[in-house]
């Protein structure tokens, strides 16, 4: 199978991003063909400074090596370095329906955001992930719940394309984690951790401990004080729950009985030790890589080398069936 996924550069990875995407890519690259990317193509549809951009380039490459995910077993790249993603979503832009675009979730909800930079590349940020997709032939796509309705418009782009042009483009799949596929914020069960949204309610992946401590004792719960897992009643336990279970794996049901009768402060304190030693090997490993710039600079563009060919198979093939000589 080809698997695709990317994350934006947008800041500090979190926990939300690693529990719904980056953890479950790597038990893939054993069996299958993994491309990962970083998408800065799509991180400068929201405001951003160049300078930053270029750090968290490098920032989020460090992330994808200390989570483990390995140069001689999958290929990741930096998506502006390949030309063809842009192209495709040209001519997919073609075909794709305004409408769509603007009903999707993302769109709507980053243009409340920033209501003062609404650009076009915001609302075509759909059909160039269409495009990251589909340029590989990709069978499934790993991401959180969040992304799925993008992947789903992938889908509906690959078979306007295929149905007008013949067939072209693989159909893809979307790849959801049973378990964290949408970790909620800290500060609002009801919302989403996100890397530009309150950092107080996001635990980063390079987290100090006097910072996870801080942030989870200061963790929205809910009425009451038992330990059960019910996202209509108790939405922040709920995900405090999906956290711990996902970094101990122990079961929910495990959980609550674990800590029946304890109250929140008990369940909190354990989590933070929890996340401390969990997050710990990511901070040390990270330590290493920091003055290893020449070597992951390496590693990005010998795996651009070896997604460019994919690619630009793909576009070969586009353009003929076009008819763009
Ligand atoms: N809270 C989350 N729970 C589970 N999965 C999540 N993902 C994001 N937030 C959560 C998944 O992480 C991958 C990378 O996402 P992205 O950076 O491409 O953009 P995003 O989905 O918009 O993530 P953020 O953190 O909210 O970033 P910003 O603030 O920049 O928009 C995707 O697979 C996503 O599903």
């Amino acid at each position: 199978m080809r698997i695709f996924s990317g994350i934006r550069p947008t800041g500090e990875i979190h926990i939300g991003n690693y529990l719904g995407a980056i953890k479950n890519w790597i038990p893939l690259q054993e069996n299958n063909e993994c491309i990962f990317c970083i998408v800065d193509l799509h991180a400068i549809t929201t405001p951003y400074s160049p300078k930053e951009l270029e750090k968290n380039i490098m920032k989020l490459a460090i992330v994808y090596l200390v989570a483990g995910l390995d140069p001689e077993k999958c290929i990741f790249f930096v998506q502006s370095q390949i030309k063809e993603h842009t192209e495709l979503t040209w001519l997919l832009n073609t075909i794709a329906p305004v409408g769509e675009l603007t009903r999707m979730t993302q769109y709507k909800e980053k243009s409340k955001q920033f209501k003062k930079n609404i650009n076009a590349g915001l609302l075509d940020y759909p059909v160039l992930m269409a495009a990251d997709i589909l340029i590989y032939q990709t069978d499934i796509v790993p991401v959180g719940k969040d992304q799925q309705q993008h992947v789903e418009l992938s889908r509906t782009l690959a078979r306007h394309f295929n149905q007008r042009f013949g067939k072209t483009f693989k159909m893809p799949r979307v790849l959801l984690p049973k378990m964290g596929a949408k970790i909620m914020s800290l500060q609002n069960p009801r919302k989403k951790m996100s890397k530009t949204d309150d950092p107080k309610g996001c635990i980063e992946l390079f987290a100090k401990p006097t910072e996870i401590r801080k942030k989870i004792m200061a963790a929205v719960t809910d009425p009451g004080r038992k330990i059960k897992y019910n996202l209509i009643k108790k939405p922040g336990i709920s995900n405090l729950l999906t956290i711990y279970s996902l970094f101990s794996e122990k079961s929910i049901k495990e959980l609550e009985r674990d800590f029946k009768d304890q109250g929140y402060e008990k369940f909190k304190k354990s989590l933070i030790k929890l996340l401390i030693n969990s997050l710990e090997p990511f901070r040390r490993k990270r330590k290493e890589l920091l003055s290893r710039e020449v070597y992951i600079k390496e590693i990005l563009h010998k795996g651009a080398r070896k997604a460019r060919i994919i690619a630009q198979s793909t576009m070969q093939d586009v353009r003929k069936k076009m008819g763009l000589i």
